[in-house]
């Protein structure tokens, strides 16, 4: 697609973000990033992101697209150079987006239970380590949730590969490991050792250093 303009207003610190910046590199799209500050929002990403008023926003040619799994989705249609982020098969398609929900709308929400009680919440850890047992199960042998290359459902799983990371170690409080979840675990060594990821993902150390500093913490 020739002089298109591309921009994705981001912060380093979101999941949700870099899952857009994920797929536009897996797809090979040249894009602009432009860091936004969460605590004074910007006039454009108010502009753009009216409803919800959150980052990722994706700008195609100045037309904005919101909401992570929305933009990804928009990517895979829009751009066909690289590989497919959904698979072709409607039923397969239709899995991928129930796990990629299922991250966001009960691992997420169950995470985010055990970072906010500070890891008090015992029964939001057992939920969490359970929910990830199911994930676990859906990724059985794979390589990837996509099978041999990285998919929808690997991109949205970033917040477990490194997010959920970062709460266990802050928190002392184990979430996965090697033994609890050894397939779970071989897959975030997987995909934290392709190079798009660890080019694109920011170091653990300054996630670790920003959610668990005395505001956050
Ligand atoms: N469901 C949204 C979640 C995006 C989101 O929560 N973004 C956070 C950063 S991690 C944000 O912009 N927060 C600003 C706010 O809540 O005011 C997505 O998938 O894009």
């Amino acid at each position: 697609m020739a002089n298109q303009e591309v921009k994705v207003l981001g912060s380093w610190e979101s999941p949700f973000s870099k899952r857009v910046e994920i797929a536009l590199k897996l797809k090979g799209v040249e894009y602009n990033y432009v860091e936004e500050d969460l605590v004074n929002k910007s006039p454009q990403l108010l502009k753009y992101n009216p409803v919800h008023q959150k980052v990722p926003v994706l700008l195609h040619n100045g037309q904005p697209i919101v909401e992570s799994l929305v933009i990804l989705e928009y990517i895979d249609e829009t751009w066909k150079t690289g590989p497919s982020i959904l698979p072709e098969d409607p039923h397969e398609r239709a899995i991928s987006r129930f796990w990629a929900n299922f991250i966001d709308n009960k691992l997420l929400v169950a995470a985010m239970k055990v970072f906010r009680s500070k890891g008090k919440e015992q029964d939001a850890i057992e939920e969490t380590v359970e929910l990830l047992s199911i994930l676990e199960n859906e990724l059985g042998d794979k390589k990837f949730f996509g099978g041999e290359s990285i998919g929808l459902v690997d991109i949205v799983a970033d917040i477990v590969a490194l997010w959920l990371d970062v709460i266990q170690e802050g928190l002392g409080k184990e979430l996965f490991t090697k033994v609890t979840h050894p397939k779970l675990y071989n897959w975030r060594e997987e995909f934290m050792n392709c190079s798009i990821i660890k080019e694109t993902l920011p170091p653990k150390a300054d996630l670790l250093a920003y959610f668990f500093k005395p505001a956050h913490a």
